[in-house]
């Protein structure tokens, strides 16, 4: 009895266990990109440096919580009916363990208040602001000719425009190197603009002015996607970008121009 029992439990164990493997497995799969995300950005930089040092102190407190525990079930098992030595309060004890989480707690908070006031940082004029419209369901990306950071023409008038359709994703542009302003803008619902080796998002909210700025530091083409369910449609809100060289972005901005210095629209490229 008992063993059919034993058994039964087992059978359920495996069940729950094979469900979560592949609830897990699907996670995977339905986040558009797997593997660690890569830090491409400085602020990202900081952000994973703080992840680290979290994750860090977690090990500790788990190791030291987990070896007093269990050196406490072997060293004090039951051997025999005699109790062993009770003692009540250590004054010593008390100290210690209310004086170490009290630090834990400031070290983690102090740490993530500077990270937080770098990566909230804001654009200076000179640098490049590129308006990023959420809509349902893709996005448009819009680079005003007279604010390409850098080599930026202050008499230039006009705007390259790229337009993300439901067949085509469009691919976001930039420089390396360079602080970069997004601002982001909706008319219909809220989006989030999430690139995932940003290890950043931020929220695209209607009627709201909200801007982020980075600077990356690796060339490639990364994935982005909106991270905010905004209607059936949500997930084609995928988008690409590209980190360029600043000489490969000024012939991107010469490309789609048409050398002219005219305004452009294109859809998704
Ligand atoms: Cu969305």
């Amino acid at each position: 009895m008992a063993v059919t029992g034993m058994r039964r439990h087992v059978r359920r164990s495996l069940l729950l266990v094979t469900v979560a493997l592949f609830a897990l497995a699907s996670i995977g799969v339905a986040s558009a990109q797997v593997g660690t995300p890569k830090p491409i950005t400085d602020e990202a930089r900081k952000i994973e440096d703080l992840w680290i040092f979290t994750l860090a102190l977690a090990a500790v407190v788990f190791v030291v919580v987990e070896g007093a525990l269990i050196y406490a079930l072997v060293r004090f098992r039951k051997r025999n009916d005699e109790l062993p030595a009770q003692t009540h309060g250590s004054t010593v004890l008390e100290f210690v363990w209310t004086g170490i989480p009290v630090l834990i707690v400031i070290a983690l908070f102090t740490y993530s208040f500077i990270v937080l006031r770098d990566v909230e940082n804001t654009a200076a004029a000179e640098d490049m602001t590129i308006e990023v419209q959420g809509f349902q369901f893709q996005w448009q990306f819009t680079y005003q000719l007279n604010d390409l950071g850098v080599n930026s023409d202050p008499a230039a008038s006009g705007e390259i425009s790229v337009i993300g359709t439901a067949a085509e994703e469009p691919t976001l542009v930039i420089p390396i190197d360079e602080p970069i302003e997004f601002r982001l803008l909706s008319n219909d619902v809220i989006h989030s603009f999430y690139i995932r080796d940003f290890l950043y998002k931020l929220d695209v909210v209607p009627g709201r002015d909200n801007r982020f700025v980075i600077t990356a530091r690796e060339t490639g083409d990364y994935f982005g996607q909106c991270a905010e369910l905004c209607g059936l449609n949500h997930a084609l809100m995928r988008f690409k970008l590209k980190v360029v060289t600043r000489d490969e972005f000024d012939l991107w901005v010469a490309e789609q121009t048409g050398g002219t210095g005219d305004s452009a629209v294109r859809r998704a490229d």
